[in-house]
C-alpha cells in the first residue's frame, strides 16, 4: 500500500488514528483551540503525564498516549508564533512538522491526523503554513519506506478549501 495523504475537514479528537497531533504551547499543560479540545477528550490522566514531560521547545515535539481519545497516541508540538515572517517561523514550522513525523516513525506508527498548526492563535498564514505542511510531508513520504497514512484536518470550510487547493498547486 503507498502513502496517503488527504485533506478532511472535522473534530481531530474523534479520528481513531495511531497519532493525532497536538498544536500545543511549551508548557504542555493545555490551553485553548485544539490543544484544549484533544486535553478535553483524553481526561485528566493526559495532564498529569505531560507534567511529567516538563514542557516541548518551541519546534519540537513529545509523544503520549491518548488516554481516553480514540486515537492511540498524541504527538505534541509548539509551533511557532508568526511574528511577521522575520523570526524563521518558516523554519521552526517545518521543523515541528518533521520532528512529528520522526516520532511517528520511531513508534512504527501507520497513521496520522495534522491540525493546522500554528494557524490559529499563534497567527500564521494558513497558506503559507499550509504549503509548508505539505512539503515536509511529501518530502518524508519520500524518504520513509514504511507506507503511512496522513490527515491534514481542518476545523472549519475554509481551511479545507485552502489545504485542498494547496495540495493539488503542488501536486
Ligand atoms: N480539531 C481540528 N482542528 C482544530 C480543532 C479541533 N478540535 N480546534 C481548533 N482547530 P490553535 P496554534 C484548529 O489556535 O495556532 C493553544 O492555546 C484551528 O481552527 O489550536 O498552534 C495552545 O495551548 C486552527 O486551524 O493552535 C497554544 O498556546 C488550528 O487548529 C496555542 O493555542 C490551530 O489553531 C497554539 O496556537
Amino acid at each position: 500500500m503507498p502513502h496517503q495523504l488527504m485533506a478532511v475537514q472535522g473534530d481531530i479528537t474523534s479520528l481513531a488514528v495511531d497519532a493525532i497531533v497536538n498544536a500545543a504551547n511549551e508548557s504542555l499543560l493545555g490551553g485553548g483551540g485544539v490543544d484544549g479540545a484533544i486535553h478535553r477528550a483524553a481526561g485528566p490522566q493526559l495532564l498529569a503525564y505531560c507534567r511529567d514531560l516538563g514542557g516541548c521547545p518551541t519546534g519540537e515535539a513529545r509523544i503520549t498516549p491518548g488516554f481516553r481519545l480514540p486515537a492511540r497516541h498524541v504527538i505534541h508540538t509548539v509551533g511557532p508564533v508568526w511574528q511577521g515572517g522575520q523570526a524563521e517561523e518558516e523554519a521552526i514550522l517545518a521543523s515541528c512538522y518533521r520532528n512529528c513525523l520522526r516520532l511517528a516513525a520511531e513508534h512504527g506508527l501507520r497513521s496520522l491526523a495534522f491540525p493546522a498548526i500554528s494557524t490559529g492563535a499563534f497567527g500564521f498564514p494558513l497558506r503559507r503554513a499550509t504549503r509548508i505542511a505539505i512539503q515536509e510531508i511529501r518530502d518524508f513520504m519520500a524518504t520513509n519506506e514504511m507506507p503511512m497514512s496522513i490527515l491534514m484536518v481542518a476545523f472549519d470550510e475554509d481551511t479545507l478549501g485552502v489545504i485542498e487547493s494547496t495540495l493539488q498547486e503542488v501536486s
